[in-house]
């Protein structure tokens, strides 16, 4: 169920992603490539998106999922994968 869940966050960002460009988002770094493998995909997204709800002195916080550095691992940032899906190094 977790993985149902998941999977259909991953999806809404990506619709959403598309949808919205996000403002203020520096691109000096491949932001949004959390596991470091040069690819913006579906893993870096899942990895956003399995830590959802997590915030600052949870143990599963992670500030490298908290991508726009609000101290909670939350729907923004898997956006902010979703609207750099498929860039590369
Ligand atoms: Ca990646
Ligand atoms: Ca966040």
């Amino acid at each position: 169920m977790n993985r149902l869940i998941s999977l259909l966050l991953v999806s809404v960002a990506l619709i959403a992603g598309v949808a919205f460009e996000l403002p203020g988002v520096a691109r000096a770094e491949l932001i949004g490539d959390l596991d470091g493998n040069c690819v913006v995909n579906f893993n870096d997204a899942l990895m956003v998106a399995r830590n959802i709800g997590y915030s600052e002195g949870s143990l599963r916080y992670s500030e490298t999922l908290d991508l726009n550095h609000n101290g909670r691992i939350d729907f923004f940032d898997l956006q902010i994968v979703a609207s750099h899906w498929g860039e590369h190094c």
